[in-house]
């Protein structure tokens, strides 16, 4: 595994140390088939994780990158759904909660199309890996046709995003929805706080977090939240996964999820055009679903996107970075394009002023700068905006921010997530997604220093 330290010398010092430390807590976290978060906290493949850690992977190993990625779909549902966790039978049962046998995936999620050979959760993600796949592929687009990677993804990826846009448009007007918060990937934002009221938390008897085993308890969600998760989670498992003519307790449309299932889709549309299927189906959704963002979930008045409760039908007032991670999306209407770096940039995130933007407004009443989704920083929302400011011509701002990740990543041991202010370490350490989008944040450093090339509007899917 020797080699896959010995990389080009990068342009400082700083650089190549700061290389080499992500190397290694990609390699310690490599299972062989693909890469854990974190080797206690979280021990086994998740999938937004993957799709991030292959983005940075690709520096290090295209082949392994590939593999992280077609490890993942492999777990596929036949309705379409990529699992959130893909489970690891060589992990013991009680390392992580839920468990496969909370999950019950092969069993209860027999009928739904679940794989009857591997353990799964019957939830899912915010949709990174069409993005990933393209990026992974771009890397080495040679390797990539010698071994037919993008036609063994195509298909699956195009799989994924039907069963989004179709059984997930729960609010029948053209957006993803969301019926867990795991599934927005950030658990414990205060957007959740108030559907959350609707929901009678499981008993506290009834099941033992893993998580405090690992974890600050004031980093990680209340026990409060983690009953109401359980509910949730094992209501949806009784209901056999099924999503239509159910009525779910949570069911929420999430800015940051739909932005990166557009920009996944306009990877797609690349995708297709490089194994010789038809792009315009997937550029006709992406256009079709960026309306319906704009029309579903943009607040005038927040200057920002909020998220749209189903169950109330109505936008949720809690400002949190998801809200801002849709500057991403190519061609939004230049007015709220303005509105979003106006709110960055304002009392509510500081983008500018910090190291680095806060899960959610530091004004905010619910602000708590060291509980997890409630304040701290996080590096994969961090490297979304950084790309969104790129996309918009934000170069200066771009540079500003990819540098002091990197300088927090070296500080912090790669943290899961940092103070807003101070920077420092929160959560588990050698967390994967911060090596790995340190190792691309590094790349394109470099990239920008040999080409002069920093920014410019794109498809969405610059490289
Ligand atoms: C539940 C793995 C995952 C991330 C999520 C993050 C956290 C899990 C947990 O860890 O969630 O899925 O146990 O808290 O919130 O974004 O994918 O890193």
């Amino acid at each position: 595994m020797t080699s896959l330290l010995e990389t080009p010398a990068p342009a400082a010092a700083d650089g190549l140390t700061l290389r080499r430390g992500a190397a290694r807590v990609l390699l310690a976290n490599w299972t062989g088939t693909s890469t854990v978060p974190s080797r206690g906290l979280y021990p086994h493949q998740w999938s937004w994780d993957s799709a991030f850690i292959a983005i940075g992977l690709r520096h290090l190993s295209v082949r392994r990158a590939q593999r992280e990625l077609e490890s993942l779909v492999g777990a596929q549902w036949a309705d379409g759904r990529l699992p959130h966790i893909v489970f690891n039978p060589a992990v013991p049962l009680d390392a992580y909660f839920p468990s496969p046998d909370f999950w019950r995936s092969s069993s209860a999620g027999a009928t739904t199309g679940a794989p009857a050979g591997t353990e799964t959760s019957g939830i899912v993600q915010p949709p990174v890996h069409a993005l990933s796949a393209w990026l992974v592929h771009s890397a080495d687009p040679e390797a990539s046709r010698r071994r037919g990677f993008l036609p063994r993804l195509y298909g699956r990826l195009a799989a994924w995003h039907d069963y989004l846009a179709g059984p997930r448009d729960l609010g029948s007007g053209g957006l993803a929805a969301v019926v867990h918060p795991w599934e927005a990937g950030m658990d414990n934002s205060p957007c959740w706080d108030g559907p959350l009221q609707r929901v009678e938390p499981s008993v506290p008897s009834s099941y033992r977090r893993a998580d405090l085993d690992h974890g600050q308890p004031a980093e990680r969600p209340t026990d409060l939240d983690y009953g109401r998760y359980v509910r949730l989670a094992g209501d949806y498992r009784d209901r056999f996964y099924a999503d239509s003519g159910e009525k779910h307790a949570f069911a929420v449309e999430d800015p940051c999820f739909n932005a990166l299932l557009i920009v996944s889709e306009h990877a797609l549309a690349q995708i297709a055009t490089a194994t010789g299927a038809d792009p315009a189906r997937h550029e006709r959704r992406a256009a079709q679903l960026t309306d319906a963002l704009v029309a579903r979930l943009w607040s005038p008045a927040e200057g920002m996107f909020l998220c749209r409760d189903l169950v109330g039908d109505e936008l949720i007032p809690e400002r949190s970075i998801a809200g801002l991670v849709p500057l991403i999306v190519p061609g939004l209407p230049r007015d709220l394009v303005d509105a979003l770096l106006g709110t960055a940039a304002g009392t509510g995130f500081r983008l500018g002023e910090v190291p680095m933007a806060p899960s959610y407004d530091f004004t905010g009443n619910a602000f708590d700068g060291s509980r997890y989704w409630r304040g701290p920083a996080w590096f994969n929302t961090n490297w979304l905006l950084e790309r969104g400011l790129r996309e918009h011509g934000q170069t200066r701002e771009a540079d500003r921010l990819r540098t002091s990740m990197l300088t927090a990543a070296g500080a912090c041991d790669f943290a899961e997530y940092v103070d807003p202010l101070t920077s420092q370490a929160l959560g588990t350490r050698d967390f994967a997604w911060t090596a790995a989008l340190t190792l691309d944040l590094l790349a394109a450093a470099q990239s920008s220093e040999v080409t002069g090339r920093t920014t410019g509007p794109t498809n969405g899917v610059r490289t």
